[in-house]
């Protein structure tokens, strides 16, 4: 009783902004950075309850990527390190938006009675948390590691950890509700500054009882970087040297953490600008460079033709372009098609090593499925690029909950979106057989062609995040990759030519006026404005376009696709005024 009304009086201290509506979205809360105190609270609450549920640890990321300085959010890591569940989305949502104390206190309890989440002697709920480099996270966090320090739960103060140590009390409150009495307390580690995917890695790597710190992530990264970087063929061994790579940092996470990993790594020069002493994401990063097709502020016509990248502001998405002239910062822009096309490209060569001259019926052989996830914003040259590769291609939502899920259906699935997130994943059972198979060949065959083809699909599952998209790890799959096969930035974006394209997005009072099928290609609501769209598509040979609800912002964006420039900025603008 006493803890009851305890978090009772806590709750009103953060009350849910009034007038907005918060949703999960395609990647977490996300709303201006003064509007987040109570969902912060709340989440930390869904974050130590999905803990209990799954017997795992959880993260919690406080970012809002590539959005503007004064915005932020936050989102789950469920205990893979993959997404929270989709399942418990609609939770989240409810909890952010109750109006009150006991609604709120209610909806916890339904919750927690429907999915049958007892707490007698269960584990401790665990929750590690991580931030960007955003002032409003420090704010939050600041205030939690007080708490935390005086080891009480005591609901005062208005810290993320508090919040989330303030769930025993509500763990006490289910035990008087569901008449259990333990009394269980909740630990939240704090990670401090980490980019989201090191966050999600950690969390992947503590359930499966390895170490969590930032300097196991960077040593795995190095050593399998090293490996592979080993494996190159001979006459590509003194590559590299005075290559340089420039790498945009978005003023955020990802440029820092990369000034001090750089200096681990050798066979590789990268120099990272935009480090963080300009404003976070302003002209700069991957989501400014990808949909403005233009240089980030700090490259300029000095370094036309060199090979650069550009991280987003928490360093999950990854771009690569060039300054292609001195005037108006124009670029050939790299994007994510075209790192998945040429993680695909390498992946099937080591896997065709591997299977040289192996029949069908040979045992010890493995036909591994390799697929390839993209969404509706894929270039289509890309797609049809992968195709002619004879890959598997599967669309699905914006998201990447949803390209991570369908990756996970393959031996080898490589996701990406076209605006840089996205990884590999690799099944266990491939992993498994690919032990084993390499084992073998180090004692049968050191050295062979395909005993390096084996390493170096073992290094790959090593290098690449495997909880979710990472800047970091993509960098280096990307530039050893190049060194392998000797390509320069231009000779990889030869790959295929792109299709001219454009994405314009459109404010609106509700973006859920907006419904979408066929995997977003095709709008149902408002009624009658696909027609519209495809009068308009009908004007352009080889037009594509669609339009969909964003789910992180408050706008609808328009994609359009053409064989010339000017007609796919023509049809994304005239279908923009149709949204209007
Ligand atoms: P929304 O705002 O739902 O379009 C954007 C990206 C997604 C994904 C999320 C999460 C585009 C068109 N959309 O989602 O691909 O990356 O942000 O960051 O790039
Ligand atoms: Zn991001």
């Amino acid at each position: 009783e006493n803890q009851q009304s305890l978090l009772l009086q806590s709750i009103p201290r953060f009350p849910p902004p009034k007038g907005v509506k918060l949703s999960y979205g395609t990647a977490g809360f996300r709303a201006d950075a003064s509007l987040l105190e109570s969902t912060m609270f709340r989440v930390g609450i869904l974050a130590a309850l999905r803990s209990l549920k799954t017997g795992s640890v959880i993260g919690l990321m406080i970012t809002a990527s590539h959005n503007q300085v004064s915005d932020n959010g936050v989102k789950v890591a469920d205990p893979s390190g993959g997404m929270l569940t989709q399942d418990w989305e609609p939770f989240a949502d409810d909890i952010a938006n109750a109006p009150d104390p006991h609604s709120l206190l209610q909806l916890i309890i339904e919750f927690a009675k429907k999915e049958e989440i007892g707490f007698e002697g269960r584990q401790p709920a665990e929750v590690l948390l991580g931030r960007d480099t955003r002032p409003s996270g420090e704010a939050l966090l600041d205030a939690a590691k007080q708490l935390n320090s005086g080891g009480t739960h005591t609901p005062i103060g208005f810290g993320l950890v508090h919040h989330i140590a303030i769930h025993s009390s509500v763990i006490c409150l289910f035990n008087f509700y569901l008449g259990i009495t333990s009394v269980v307390g909740a630990i939240a580690t704090d990670m401090g500054v980490v980019t989201t995917p090191q966050l999600h890695w950690m969390v992947r790597a503590r359930n499966r009882g390895m170490e969590t710190s930032e300097s196991s992530y960077f040593h795995q990264l190095s050593s399998s970087f090293r490996c592979l970087m080993d494996l190159k063929p001979e006459e590509r061994k003194n590559n590299g040297d005075d290559d340089k790579l420039v790498v945009d940092g978005a003023d955020g996470v990802g440029g820092e953490k990369l000034q001090q990993f750089k200096k681990t790594l050798t066979g590789l020069c990268i120099e990272v600008r935009n480090q963080g002493d300009g404003m976070l994401n302003e002209g700069v990063g991957a989501d400014y460079v990808q949909k403005e097709k233009v240089a980030p502020r700090g490259f300029g016509p000095a370094d036309v033709g060199l090979r650069c990248a550009s991280l987003d502001g928490d360093a999950d998405r990854l771009v690569y372009f060039s300054v292609t002239s001195n005037e108006n910062n124009k670029i050939e822009l790299v994007d994510g098609d075209k790192i998945l096309s040429l993680f695909a490209f390498f992946i099937k060569e080591q896997l065709s090593i591997l299977n040289e001259g192996e029949g069908e019926k040979e045992n010890g052989s493995y036909q591994a499925r390799l697929g390839v996830v993209q969404t509706a914003y894929a270039n289509g040259a890309s797609t049809d690029y992968l195709k002619e590769m004879g890959l598997e291609v599967v669309l699905t939502l914006t998201g990447v909950k949803y390209l991570h899920e369908k990756a996970a259906e393959f031996d080898i699935g490589i996701y990406f979106e076209a605006n840089g997130h996205g990884t590999i994943l690799f099944s266990e059972a491939f992993l498994s057989w690919l032990e084993v198979t390499h084992k073998t060949l180090l004692s049968t065959s050191e050295g062979s062609a395909k005993q390096k083809a084996a390493s170096r699909l073992l290094a790959v599952s090593q290098l690449i995040n495997q909880a979710v998209g990472d800047a970091l790890s993509g960098v280096l799959l990307v530039e050893v990759i190049l060194q392998y096969m000797g390509w320069s930035v231009h000779r990889w974006n030869e790959l295929y030519h792109d299709l001219p394209s454009r994405q314009l997005k459109v404010k609106v009072v509700d973006r859920s006026a907006v419904v979408t099928t066929n995997a977003e290609t095709v709008a149902v609501r408002p009624i009658g404005i696909q027609e519209a769209i495809n009068a308009e598509i009908a004007k352009y040979p080889q037009g594509r376009c669609f339009i969909r609800p964003s789910g992180t912002e408050d706008v609808v964006r328009v994609y359009a696709e053409a064989t010339t420039q000017d007609a796919a900025d023509a049809l994304a603008s005239s279908v923009a005024r149709l949204v209007d």
